[in-house]
């Protein structure tokens, strides 16, 4: 059921359903206000309310109490597991490809229509604070208080539309400034009109630096290793065996570990990464780097002491690995928290959608792996919780696959919008009542191009369904990579860890023959033009 507007817009069934929640202005309804949480690299396995085993040793209670009071969705995911290209897919609801962020460098087509640009135009008030990192200028923005780049942890710098183009330094913690920059928007808005505000945390990206007050925090949490921590990949295509994100070989002791006494050693003199740790301690009020070597210094000479070797070492480095990322995650649940009371005491809850989600998922040890890219379920999947207390049911869960192309057109569904047709994702609205429309999509698409990059992820493509995933290898090699042309199938019920590579498996044959005719059907609708 729809129903026009006198301007002429549809108004969505969602807000009929917000007004017979509230009870307030009888017939005449304000619009729903919009708040896109989203952190950067935050991955599901480290929220408590997913009951994964690791966040039961570090909970996120702020996290929880969104999800408690709204929806979690286990199959939520993105198109492609890097940050401006998701970044790029929230934004226009469109497909890489579609929208031309491929990759992590420049390419955003900006002819490309952005959803902020059309709730501005339906009279919504703008805001985007902290991680931006779409390489084009805000658009669509009334206000935008963003972070350079990747931004930094400590003494962060800013631009706003004030600053003359300068980014400007500001003291603090990057999580908590962020905060302060959104209910700075929040104060400062025309209360008569409705609100959308993009939140982008810079954590708990690499190289996980936390907040002082946490430093020590889980210190003597000994966290469990994934079933795949030691993964052979020996049923897989090359990919999984020439990538460079592995916790053994590929994390730095100095750099993404924080061993500043080791910074002499040849090994690390000659990276690069040592000129990024540099920078990040010497931004550092001198009060801060002291309470930072006062933390770490003596856990550090305990661990050189040992002379760790071999699996000792790897499983050191993961333990320090996530102790410094869940003390991020820390922060950002505190700062969730923090945000959440504000709106509960300003009375903006009721008429308030708010969405939590994360820019890609991340490995936490899985494949013995951090960072992301690969079509795996680990970096695939990302956190989603819709809340609002008219909409979604209390603790309720959605099974239903969707993928980060779906925000857009959510958010101009809950403006009362209509979606242009050059949009491809799918409002969520129809899900958030508890039940998947039988239309609903069967088979998810992925595509990821950043090769050769930081990290040497192949490129892929792939399909994945309720239960199985097929994924393509394809393209030239670099360096000593050979060229690549190879399948992965996965049966997602029997093998959740996806470490048997059932593609040449004659039992799968008829699944193989399924998912690779969505997989053309998908490359032939959608016009790619690399596979
Ligand atoms: C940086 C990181 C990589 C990370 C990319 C992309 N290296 O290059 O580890 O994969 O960002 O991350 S770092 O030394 O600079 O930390 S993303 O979240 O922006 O996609
Ligand atoms: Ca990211």
């Amino acid at each position: 059921m729809r129903h026009r507007l006198k301007n002429g817009a549809f108004l969505a069934p969602a807000i009929l359903l917000s007004a017979c929640s509230t009870g307030e202005n009888k017939g005449e309804q304000k619009p729903l206000n919009i708040i896109h949480i989203m952190t950067d690299d935050h991955s599901y396995q480290t929220i408590s309310a997913y009951g994964h085993p690791i966040s039961r040793l570090a909970p996120t209670p702020n996290l929880d109490r969104l999800a408690y009071q709204g929806m979690l969705f286990r199959k939520a995911f993105v198109e492609n597991s890097l940050s401006t290209p998701s970044r790029a897919c929230l934004m226009t609801g469109l497909y890489s490809h579609q929208n031309g962020q491929r990759q992590l460098g420049a390419g955003i087509d900006t002819t490309k229509v952005f959803f902020s640009e059309l709730l501005q135009k339906q009279g919504y008030q703008t805001g985007v604070v902290g991680k931006w990192h779409m390489q084009c200028e805000p658009k669509g923005f009334n206000f935008y208080y963003v972070l350079d780049d990747q931004g930094d942890y400590y003494n962060p710098e800013f631009k706003t539309p004030d600053s003359n183009g300068q980014y400007v330094r500001e003291e603090g913690y990057a999580t908590t400034l962020t905060t302060d920059h959104a209910i700075e928007f929040l104060d400062g808005r025309d209360p008569e009109k409705p609100f959308c505000l993009l939140v982008h945390h810079k954590a708990p990206h690499r190289n996980w630096m936390p907040d002082i007050k946490y430093l020590d925090l889980y210190e003597e949490v000994e966290f469990p290793y994934p079933d795949t921590f030691f993964d052979d990949y020996s049923t897989r295509c090359e990919a999984a065996r020439t990538q460079e994100m592995r916790i053994d070989k590929d994390m730095n002791l100095v750099y993404d570990l924080k061993v500043d006494e080791l910074r002499n050693r040849a090994e690390y003199k000659q990276s690069w990464l040592l000129q990024s740790w540099d920078a990040s301690l010497e931004r550092m009020t001198p009060e801060q780097r002291e309470a930072w070597h006062a933390a770490y210094s003596h856990k550090n000479k305990a661990f050189i002491e040992q002379n760790l070797k071999g699996e000792e070492l790897t499983k050191w480095k993961y333990q320090r690995y996530l102790r410094d990322y869940l003390r991020c995650i820390k922060t950002i649940d505190d700062e969730v928290g923090r945000l959440m009371d504000y709106l509960e005491k300003e009375g903006l809850m009721d008429n308030t959608v708010i969405v939590y989600t994360s820019d890609q998922g991340f490995y936490m040890g899985e494949h013995g792996w951090f960072d992301k890219r690969f079509m795996y379920e680990e970096s695939f999947r990302t956190p989603l919780i819709i809340s609002h207390p008219a909409m979604t049911n209390r603790g309720s869960v959605c099974d239903a696959l969707v993928q980060n192309i779906d925000y857009a057109p959510t958010y101009l569904s809950l403006a009362g919008v209509e979606k242009p047709d050059f949009m491809v994702g799918t409002s969520l609205v129809p899900l958030l009542n508890g039940q998947i429309p039988s239309d609903w999509r069967e088979y998810l698409y992925y595509h990821y191009y950043d090769y050769p990059a930081v990290h040497q992820v192949r490129r892929h493509d792939g399909v994945r369904d309720e239960c199985y995933k097929l994924i393509h290898f394809y393209g030239e090699g670099a360096g000593n990579d050979t060229n690549i042309n190879c399948n992965e199938l996965y049966d997602l019920q029997a093998d959740p860890t996806e470490i048997k590579n059932r593609y040449n498996d004659p039992q799968y044959a008829e699944v193989v023959t399924r998912l690779q005719s969505r997989l053309d059907q998908f490359r032939s609708d959608l016009k790619v033009d690399e596979f």
